[in-house]
């Protein structure tokens, strides 16, 4: 029997992650699929450890958005030592099915975090998921990687990366940053961020 976990943020990254852990430590034989759309969707999008910084959610308002900052849910997998985990989004889709195929012939746990762009949840139009998706990587917000046999590889790196602002400013989650007043300071500390991920990575991986 193949077992297959699909989940959410919510539970990926707060609520389940105790269980999580445990099954990764036992060696249990299950693919964990979880669609980070960054907020607990179904309740009505509350924040939840994947939310990202300066973010707006129902439990986020005001002009500074989601005080705290993501939970890096990847790197915890990985300190488990896990079968294989990637990160995946839908507009790359090359490169999400070169992974599942990878994982799918593997035993053991193995963790495949999407990052899904929710429109209602980071108010948008349905048509830009793709573009926004897009974005995700162009800008370097979401990076996408494997690990495997102890090893990390980033397996597509934007050469030449775009601004952050180019992806926050297509979501209303984050306009209090643009109006009525640009935050600089909260877009340089979000694009330094960014920044300092890559550098680290370059220093690594060559
Ligand atoms: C232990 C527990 N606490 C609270 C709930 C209520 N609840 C149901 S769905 C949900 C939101 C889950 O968010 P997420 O996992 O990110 O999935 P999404 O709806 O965003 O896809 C919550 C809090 C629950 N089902 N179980
Ligand atoms: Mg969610």
């Amino acid at each position: 029997m193949q077992v297959v976990v699909l989940t959410g943020d919510g539970s990926a990254y707060g609520m389940g992650l105790s269980a999580t852990s445990a099954a990764i430590d036992r060696g249990l034989d299950f693919i964990y699929l979880c669609y980070d759309n960054e907020g607990y969707g179904n309740t009505g999008q509350q924040f939840s450890a994947a939310t990202p910084h300066a973010a707006r959610t129902a439990t986020s308002t005001g002009s500074f958005g989601y005080p705290g900052f993501k939970k890096d849910l990847f790197s915890i997998w990985v300190a488990n030592r896990p079968a294989y985990a990637a990160t995946v989004i839908g507009s790359e889709p090359l490169d999400l099915a070169r992974k599942l195929e990878k994982a799918s012939k593997l035993s053991g746990p193995r963790l495949i975090l999407s990052l899904a762009p929710c429109p209602t949840g980071w108010d948008y139009d349905p048509k830009d998921s793709v573009e926004i998706g897009r974005l995700a990587v162009k800008t370097g917000v979401w990076p996408l990687k494997e690990y495997m046999d102890g090893e990390l590889v980033h397996t597509k790196r934007p050469r030449k990366r775009a601004p952050v602002e180019q992806y926050l400013k297509h979501q209303g989650r984050f306009a209090h940053l643009f109006e009525p007043e640009r935050r600089g300071k909260v877009l340089a500390d979000i694009q330094a961020r960014i920044d300092h991920y890559w550098e680290v990575v370059e220093e690594r991986e060559g």
